[in-house]
């Protein structure tokens, strides 16, 4: 199925965890906020639909998808912390700038997500232009942020599971 043909609050909820005492981080790129605020915005109602309290739930700005990588570095080194969902948004066409951008932050969110042992989960939003974006952000397409926390949850459980917990 292409992206364009998925709806990314569309998910298997199958047995999904116990988050109610997981803690989550949210690092959300302060560039295009438009859409990043309604990125955070579903990947918080999802955490929170699926279990998780308010409470467990922090959050971090920074200026642009660059930095998400070491604020989500900072936030993954905190032991207290289960998973880290970066989110953020590059529109690629308008500047060359986003190739050297998304590669860089889907590279640095792989490395740390192995360097500190726990899910840290790629909530990027890659469109051509706007409209794409706002497609992915709550229209049409439903939201990456949903996407983004569902996978997190997931990648919770699996860790348990994996510990035999
Ligand atoms: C500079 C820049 C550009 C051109 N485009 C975007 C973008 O589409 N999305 C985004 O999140 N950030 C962008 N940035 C900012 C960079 O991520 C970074 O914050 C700056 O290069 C730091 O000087």
């Amino acid at each position: 199925m292409s992206s364009a043909d998925k709806n990314l609050s569309v998910f298997n909820t199958e047995g999904l965890p116990d988050i109610s005492n997981k803690k989550f981080a949210l690092v959300v790129a302060e560039w295009n906020s438009e859409i990043t605020e309604a990125l955070f915005d579903g990947a918080y109602k999802t955490l929170v639909e699926y279990g998780a309290a308010k409470e467990n739930i922090v959050r971090g700005n920074v200026p642009g998808s660059f930095e998400l990588t070491l604020g989500a570095h900072w936030f993954a080194q905190r032991e207290d912390i289960d998973a880290v969902i970066a989110l953020g948004v590059v529109i690629q066409g308008e500047t060359k700038h986003n190739d050297y951008i998304n590669h860089a932050v889907a590279q640095g969110i792989t490395n740390i997500s192995i360097k500190n042992n726990k899910p840290v989960i790629f909530g990027v939003l890659t469109p051509n232009d706007m409209q794409q974006a706002i497609d992915r952000a709550g229209g049409v397409h439903g939201n990456k942020g949903d996407e983004a926390a569902m996978t997190a949850i997931k990648m919770v459980g699996l860790k348990e599971q994996i510990a035999g917990k």
